[in-house]
């Protein structure tokens, strides 16, 4: 696959999840600095920076794929040849895409801890992480029944119920306004996120902040399950996560809006729930309360409050 198609699948959500679309970023760098023929340091650099870029805007919420994208493509601005330029980034893409594998695996075995047997668990959209928790407590042998969200307009719903029912988890399927009528009957809710910033706050799946909401109002226990790129270093510098609005097409059919001079359709991709209405986040680090959230970016993001450059895919050579 191409850097242009993989970009393309991620817009059109193909590839979707935060994880899966900072893989699919990942690898895209790799087969992207594997296929291209180079004559020196600068012009690969400048291949690289473009792509970097590029990909890195795809979809503006998911903080993983900036952070990928930063992780794999920002020490090119350190190296002197051509060969320690392309081995490097190539070697960074494959660990990462290793490392986050092996994170969802990690944050299964924490996440599932929680889980007792018997429990009834609630999730919403289809969250790898989230999933993974549930599944492990039950590859462990607890009996755990699931409430799971439709997810409107993208349906990512259906996505988790198949994945439930194939693991012979039972599972109850809802329209996503059912979820507070439903929450006397849950134990524990767990959501993936698509980005955290310093002050704890959890942007995921329009949605998720009625979840939570409701799981305040019946004290149900509401953990988030994400791997540390899915943490915004540059909240540490008071930036807003932009949250993508995403077509009118996906809620109501052009030919129904044609009829509808009057009404405009809004369509929030994911919507932020505040720390305290999160109990816990669990990554494979470990889990924190969400108000550790600078000591995620400080440790584990390569953070540092004098290099101005994370912003940028790349830093600009001196
Ligand atoms: P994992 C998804 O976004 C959902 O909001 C999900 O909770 C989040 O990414 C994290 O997913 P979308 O791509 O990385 O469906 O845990 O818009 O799989």
């Amino acid at each position: 696959m191409t850097l242009e198609e993989t970009a393309d699948r991620i817009r059109s959500m193909e590839i979707r999840g935060a994880g899966r679309i900072a893989r699919a970023a990942a690898k895209a760098l790799l087969d992207h600095s594997q296929s291209g023929t180079y004559q020196d340091l600068k012009s690969y650099r400048e291949r690289m920076m473009v792509a970097s870029e590029m990909l890195a805007g795809v979809r503006p919420t998911a903080v993983s794929l900036p952070n990928a994208v930063n992780l794999i493509s920002k020490p090119l601005s350190l190296v002197k040849t051509l060969h320690e330029a392309k081995s490097g980034l190539e070697e960074r893409a494959e660990a990462f895409i290793t490392h986050s594998e092996q994170a969802v695996a990690k944050i299964g075995e924490i996440g599932a801890r929680h889980i007792r047997d018997g429990d009834v668990v609630m999730t919403h959209c289809n969250s790898e992480a989230a999933l993974q928790c549930i599944l492990t407590a039950h590859q462990q042998g607890m009996d755990i029944e699931v409430y799971a969200t439709e997810v409107r307009p993208r349906n990512q719903g259906h996505i988790t119920i198949k994945t439930l029912s194939d693991a012979g988890i039972k599972t109850n399927f809802i329209v996503d306004s059912a979820a507070r009528y439903f929450m006397k009957e849950v134990d524990l809710c767990i959501t993936g996120a698509d980005a955290i910033t310093v002050n704890g706050a959890v942007i995921n799946k329009i949605g998720t902040s009625q979840i939570a909401l409701a799981a305040k109002e019946a004290r149900v226990n509401f953990l988030v399950a994400a791997e540390t790129y899915k943490f915004a270093p540059r909240t540490i510098l008071g930036e807003r996560i932009l949250i993508e609005e995403r077509p009118a097409d996906e809620v109501l059919a052009a030919a129904v809006r044609a009829t509808l001079p009057n009404v405009t359709v809004r369509n929030p991709t994911f919507d932020v729930t505040p720390a305290e209405y999160v109990d816990l986040i669990i990554t494979e680090h470990g889990e924190i309360p969400p108000g550790m959230a600078y000591i995620i970016i400080k440790e584990h993001l390569q953070w540092d409050m004098d290099n101005l450059c994370i912003d940028y895919p790349y830093c600009e050579e001196e």
